[in-house]
């Protein structure tokens, strides 16, 4: 049997990945491990999600006599539950969670990570099957292990993570992770029950022609944010264009198809909501990471999405992602890196 020719399993690509890792531990890919177990529980429930007037309304009780909870509740708790009861995870940080978790018994304690996480972002298009997504961030923690985490290990800057990824459940299922060495997706297959290695070592394409940006804000945003627009609307083939705009409202589809095929996605500030909708742990920080990786750029429009020093968990930022030229020329208007 040729083994080279059979496509490699998400554990059997991370496994793979550790033999170029003298020191590895397999802490990182058995975290991995359990994040592609939550995903699949959460990949089950979410293609249910328009049978809900069938099978029960959240806060209801189903037609098998079960609790029905909302999605994002149970997403939150498939991701909590595996990383807690996994080795290698010693607490985490959810956006549905007011405050961190750090797990106290001794396994816990020992591990060498901890994980933020949104379990369910962009929940509001379920109901009109959108697709929908997780995104995490993984940090090594900075106390001494053998402690229960604190407060200092969820609250690093992105530039210290040491992966990132999101699983999106669309047409097909896929998880996208990070490390420092490249990015790579897997797609469920669900004839097996597994994410298999299709998108090998994806690079986000220098440039592109598809801008995202929430239209209906337009008069919200600051000027440069408006002329760069403008360039994007006006864009013609002898400048690069013409561009498509392309806005699903839901930040992981969004991004996901920005990264594959190249454009760029703003969520600026807005008179409103200067500091935006979306936050920096559990979206900005995953999303940056990943993007960078490739190749591509994020900031804020002031300074890298990475090197801002998180204050508080659950704390939002502008954010401005994709392309490195297309990032480029949107800096050449709001005068900001
Ligand atoms: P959510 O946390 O309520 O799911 O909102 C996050 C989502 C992102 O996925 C998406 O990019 C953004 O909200 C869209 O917001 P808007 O409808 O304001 O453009």
């Amino acid at each position: 049997m040729n083994v080279n020719r059979r496509v490699l399993t998400l554990d059997e690509f991370t496994l793979q990945q550790l033999r170029h890792i003298p020191n590895a531990t397999g802490e990182l890919s058995g975290l991995l491990r359990d994040i592609g177990l939550a995903a699949k529980r959460v990949n089950v429930e979410v293609n249910k999600a328009g049978l809900v007037d069938i099978l029960g309304d959240a806060g209801s009780v189903n037609v098998q006599g079960e609790d029905v909870k909302k999605l994002d509740i149970f997403a939150n708790d498939q991701f909590t539950g595996v990383l807690h009861h996994g080795i290698s995870c010693a607490g985490i940080g959810s956006e549905e969670l007011d405050e961190f978790v750090a797990f106290d018994d001794t396994v816990s304690c020992q591990s060498k990570y901890v994980c933020l996480f949104d379990p369910l972002d962009g929940s509001g298009n379920i109901d009109v099957n959108v697709s929908i997504g997780t995104i995490f961030g993984v940090y090594r923690r900075v106390t001494e292990r053998g402690e229960v985490a604190s407060k200092e290990d969820f609250l690093q800057k992105g530039t210290q993570q040491v992966a990132a990824g999101y699983i999106i459940y669309g047409s097909s299922t896929m998880l996208v992770y990070a490390t420092r060495r490249g990015v790579n997706g897997f797609t469920l297959d669900p004839s097996i029950g597994e994410f298999t290695l299709s998108h090998p070592d994806i690079k986000c394409p220098p440039s592109g022609k598809i801008y995202s940006v929430n239209h209906g804000n337009f008069f919200q945003y600051e000027e440069g944010v408006r002329n760069y627009i403008n360039i994007c609307q006006n864009k013609t083939k002898a400048t690069g264009g013409p561009y498509t705009q392309r806005y699903i409202g839901s930040m992981v589809a969004d991004v996901h198809r920005n990264l594959i095929k190249g454009g760029i996605f703003m969520y600026p500030g807005t008179i409103d909501k200067p500091k935006g909708k979306l936050r920096l742990m559990y979206e900005c920080n995953p999303f940056a990471f990943i993007v960078e990786v490739a190749g591509g750029k994020a900031t804020n429009g002031k300074q890298r999405i990475l090197d801002i020093q998180p204050t508080e968990l659950h704390q939002r930022t502008p954010m401005f992602i994709g392309s490195k030229d297309m990032m480029h020329e949107l800096e050449s208007c709001t005068g900001d890196k």
